[in-house]
């Protein structure tokens, strides 16, 4: 995923993909997991941060960066770009680039599937920035009235377009809603081993079959909002806080403890820049 992303960057400027591409480079270390808990039957409703989530559960990225060329070989005929992205056949419903949509259509898939008395589980995915919406508190209250089998990923990396959550809100700490509706919930951040973030993601999965379960997953976006650059211009963040971020970065934690596996991020960057070459 970040090899991917890290090609994308580097091609942008190009300007031979003409859709917007919002990146997660930074974000990526827990998307692996969701591919390993997931059943075949299972439906996923993501956010407008789409590109990962698409890798990990559809697991095609030249049909990916097809799409992005607007080609009729992407996984939508080239006809959603990098925001609209879905592949029904691997579970993922659809992307939704209105903020807080993935709730909505996340919840009403879970009543349908608490109607139809299967064993589907939704995964609605989406940012702290969401949580702002009235759609999500209202989504929460029905949820947990009902028990539906829903797991809300809540992906906060703390920035919402460019404004910081104190702007915005009064905590950095999406589970006081779930905790208002009384619904079991959890939080992993970048910091946590990987075995931590394996297990409560595992059990997230496993009681979400049953009840509302949210998951809160803290995060931090490396790159600009929407777009290829690192926007240190803007003034929107410090210097000091992205430097801060990149060191504790999951993936370069690991690169430090494992540098082979530098090489192995530049085999796939440069198998993936070949691919943009070929649809661009
Ligand atoms: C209903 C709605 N309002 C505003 C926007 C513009 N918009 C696009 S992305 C975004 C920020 C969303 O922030 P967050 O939910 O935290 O997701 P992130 O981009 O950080 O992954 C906004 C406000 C939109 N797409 N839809
Ligand atoms: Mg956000």
């Amino acid at each position: 995923m970040r090899a991917f992303q890290l090609a994308i960057a580097d091609e942008y400027h190009n300007q031979k993909m003409r859709c917007p591409v919002h990146l997660s480079i930074g974000q990526e270390y827990w998307l692996p997991l969701v591919k390993k808990f997931f059943q075949k039957t299972d439906r996923c409703f993501s956010s407008h941060r789409s590109h990962s989530m698409y890798l990990a559960l559809a697991c095609d990225p030249e049909s990916l960066i097809a799409e992005l060329h607007g080609s009729a070989f992407g996984s939508l005929q080239g006809l959603g770009g990098s925001m609209h992205l879905k592949e029904l056949d691997s579970g993922l419903e659809a992307s939704i680039p209105i903020v807080g949509s993935s709730i909505a259509l996340g919840v009403g898939s879970a009543l349908s599937a608490k109607h139809s008395k299967n064993d589907v589980l939704t995964i609605s995915y989406f940012g702290d920035g969401a949580c702002e919406e009235g759609i999500f508190h209202e989504c929460l209250n029905l949820a947990a009235l009902y028990k539906l089998p829903i797991l809300f990923i809540c992906e906060n990396n703390s920035y919402s377009c460019n404004t910081h959550y104190s702007n915005r809100q009064t905590a950095n700490d999406m589970t006081r809603f779930p905790l208002s509706h009384g619904m079991t919930n959890f939080k992993i951040n970048n910091f946590d081993p990987y075995l931590f973030i394996e297990s409560t993601m595992e059990k997230c999965f496993s009681l979400a079959r049953d009840r509302p379960v949210f998951l809160e997953i803290s995060s931090y976006r490396l790159y600009e909002h929407c777009g290829h650059l690192i926007d240190l211009d803007r003034g929107d963040r410090t210097y000091d806080e992205y430097l801060y971020y990149q060191r504790i970065d999951p993936v370069n934690q690991m690169l430090s403890i494992y540098p082979n596996l530098k090489n192995d991020e530049t085999i796939w960057k440069k198998y993936y820049i070949d691919l943009i070459r070929k649809y661009e």
